[in-house]
């Protein structure tokens, strides 16, 4: 009994850590095509519906990602394995940016974004930890 507290309080401590990572710098995709910034609306976020900027571009030339971007947006907590069903609504506003609103955080903790691109074949994927807030 005593032990399992012990991995239980270790866990959490682990996963604070994981949540600490800052959302405004360049982040490279997975499979190094693209290179995306992330900036939501409120600091910090918090639960609920949220917004967001999304401004991607080409890794390398720099050209800012093509308006037909496919990309999807999922938020994933990790500590209790659940996303949110909900679809955040996704606009392209030109130059590499999308505007993504209602991003459904349902609870407090450490989420990680998931955001997926595809542009005809050159799938590419990100994950973006968030801590939010209450
Ligand atoms: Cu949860």
């Amino acid at each position: 009994m005593k032990y399992g507290l012990i991995v239980v309080s270790f866990v959490f401590l682990l996963s604070g850590w994981a949540g600490t990572v800052a959302l405004a710098y360049p982040i490279a995709t997975e499979q190094g095509h693209y290179e995306l910034e992330v900036e939501f609306a409120k600091n910090p976020v918090t639960v609920g519906m949220n917004d967001l900027m999304l401004k991607i571009h080409e890794q390398g030339s720099r050209k800012p990602g093509r308006e037909s971007l496919k990309i999807e947006i999922v938020p994933w907590m990790p500590m209790h394995e659940h996303v949110t069903m909900e679809m955040p609504e996704i606009t392209p506003m030109g130059e590499g940016n999308f505007q993504v609103k209602g991003l459904n955080f349902s609870m407090p903790g450490d989420w990680e974004v998931h955001i997926r691109m595809d542009s005809g074949g050159k799938e590419d994927s990100a994950v973006v930890d968030v801590k939010v807030g209450p």
